[in-house]
Order: C-alpha cells, then structure tokens, then sequence
C-alpha cells in the first residue's frame, strides 16, 4: 500500500480566535444617549468598549478635500523651489517585528503611486471577513477569520506609519474637527498613516484612548478588550506608550507561532470593518492589529485628560528616559536599530 506523504504532514489550526461584531453607532445616537459627553468632571466619553460611529466624519472638511492627490499636492507645493520631501517609512509590519532601519523615501511620488493604485475596483471577498460571510452573519453570530488572506501578501509593504504631517503642514489641521471626538479640556496629538493595500499593524495596545479617523479606503480592525491579555503574549518589547504581542498575525501558520498561536485561539475579539468616514473609537489599553484592505489614509487621534497626563503620560516619559539611558529594555524595542534586536 503506497500511502501519500502528505497526509501524515501536520496542518497547523490557524482559525484563531472567535469574533463578533463591533458595536455600530451615529453620534446622533451617541449624543442622545450622553454617553459621548463623559461626566461634567470627567470628559472622558463613556464607552466601555471600542465603539464605530459611522459616518461619523463625513461633515469634515478633511473627509471631504484630503485625497492622495491633495497631500501629493500639498507637498509639491511646498517644494516648488525643487527641493525633495523625504521621511521615513516602514519597511514591513508596524509596531512589531525585527527592528530594522527605515529608509527615507520621497514622500509626493508614493502619494501619486497610492493614487494610481486607488482608482483599481477592491475584491471584497479578499479579506479577513469576506464580503459573503459578513452578510450571512446573524445579529451576535461569532465567526472565525480567513487568515489565509494574509499569506497573499507581498513581504514588506511600504508604509507611511505614524507621520507628524501636521507639524510639516500645519495649515491642514483646519480641517479637522477634533472638537467632535474629544468634548471638553484635553491634551490631543494625532499621528497620520498613509498606505496601499495589504499593510500590516501588529497586535499591540495603547496607554491613551483612541479616535482612530478613516478619511479613505478601508481597513479591518481586529480588538480584544484588555482582559483577553492572558492569551494575547505581551512582549517584553519596547515601543513608546504601547505594549506590543509576540502573537504575529502575518505569519500565524508559521512553526515558530505555535505556542502564540494557542493561546491566541482562545481569545475572544471584535472584529471592525472601518470605511472612509468612519470614526472607531478605541479605549485605552484595547488590543488592536490593522491590515488595510484599500490604499488608505487615515487619522490616530490620541486624548488625554489632565490626570491621564499625569499618571500615563508621566509613566510613558520615564519609561523613554531609562530607555534612552539604556537603562529600560534596551536593545529589544521598534526604536532604535540595535544587532541585539530579535523576535519579540
Ligand atoms: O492604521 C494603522 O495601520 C494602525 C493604527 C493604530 O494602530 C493606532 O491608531 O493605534
């Protein structure tokens, strides 16, 4: 009896954890309930959990003008003398993986190539939650993702990750209306991302809330709330205000996942698809990983109260201090480019 050698070949179990759906919302809703106000001490909006308001930026003039060809605009404007904007990019998964250098790129001919890759028609069933399955869900179903769809990924994607374009363009702050998302006094800072298709952010989890604002494209969200941590394998990692996870949700099928990939099985998570004009909020310490499923641009707006300054951000600030002194996770951090830098 001739048997086939690849029956005996160990398929490893990468349906991962269970999901349900986010809790989908409009601000008229949110207003009307009071949940959106806070308490008159304390304005911090009462969502217990990562809430999507949809729609809910589609009155900003930002939803509304910012396109990959306004920012490529923007920048060649700014330029016009001949001179070249260049930053910095990530090379490959966000918040995560083998600390490498990041090159320094020109930032208008990627907005043009964002552009260009914009205008091609998405394949919605090419994506963590296709298109069909999220139809056929009903209200509180729990699901599984295809995470096959992350194998078709081409490796090391570059991406426009946590840009300070407001410091470069301040006049573009006017068309945001932060006033919406944050009633009341609070020390705000917002990172912009800029990207094709098929980028990748790790799992990881913030010390502030989080306004995350979706001016184009479309990306999934997957967020675990912060008592799944026992199975989300917090790294010993070092990012400035995030703990990051060992779990790699780009190579979750690889032997060296397997005992990540167990304990991520267990967890239990929301799932968000989040669409341009969409506002996500996400509670501070939330677990979330980003894979966008369209050039995107989007806005992470964070907030803090007073008192969060002074307990988070205070914490954050001496932690970066002992880092820098390389008294604090030295050699193991998204920071600094460092031989000693390894998985997780
Ligand atoms: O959009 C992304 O790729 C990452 C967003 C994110 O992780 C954040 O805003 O905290």
């Amino acid at each position: 009896m001739i048997c086939s050698p690849f029956k005996t070949m160990a398929v490893p179990n990468t349906s991962g954890p269970e999901f349900t759906l986010i809790e989908e919302t409009t601000w008229e809703a949110l207003r009307a309930s009071g949940r959106h106000q806070g308490t008159a001490h304390n304005h911090t909006p009462l969502f217990d959990r990562p809430v999507l308001v949809k729609g809910g930026l589609s009155h900003w003039p930002a939803y509304q003008r910012w396109s990959f060809e306004h920012l490529a605009q923007c920048v060649r404007t700014r330029h016009a003398d001949g001179r070249t904007l260049t930053t910095q990019f990530t090379d490959g998964l966000v918040e995560q993986g083998i600390t490498q250098g990041r090159p320094y790129l020109p930032v208008a001919p990627y907005l043009q190539t964002l552009a260009e890759a914009a205008l091609a028609p998405p394949d919605l069933e090419a994506a963590l939650l296709p298109l069909s399955q999220r139809q056929a869900l009903a209200p509180g179903e729990r699901f599984h993702l295809n995470w096959a769809h992350m194998q078709t990924f081409e490796a090391n994607r570059m991406y426009l990750a946590q840009w300070d374009i407001l410091r470069e363009f301040p006049a573009l702050r006017q068309d945001f209306n932060l006033k919406d998302l944050w009633p009341g006094r609070r020390l705000t800072w917002e990172f912009i991302f800029l990207g094709p298709a098929h980028t990748v952010t790790g799992l990881h989890n913030d010390f502030p809330h989080n306004w995350f604002c979706q001016l184009r494209g479309v990306k999934e969200f997957i967020l675990f709330p912060p008592d799944q941590s026992a199975h989300l394998s917090p790294s010993q990692k070092y990012d400035w205000g995030a703990t990051l996870s060992d779990i790699n949700i780009a190579q979750l099928h690889t032997p060296e996942q397997a005992t990540e990939r167990a304990q991520f099985a267990k967890a239990k998570g929301l799932y968000a698809r989040v669409e341009a004009g969409d506002a996500l909020f996400i509670p501070k310490r939330t677990w979330h990983a980003v894979v966008s499923h369209q050039p995107s641009i989007s806005l992470g707006v964070f907030g803090l109260t007073a008192g969060e300054v002074m307990t988070g951000g205070a914490l954050a600030t001496v932690q970066d201090a002992l880092h820098r002194l390389h008294m604090y996770r030295w050699g193991r951090c998204t920071c600094h480019k460092s031989a000693l830098s390894s998985r997780g």
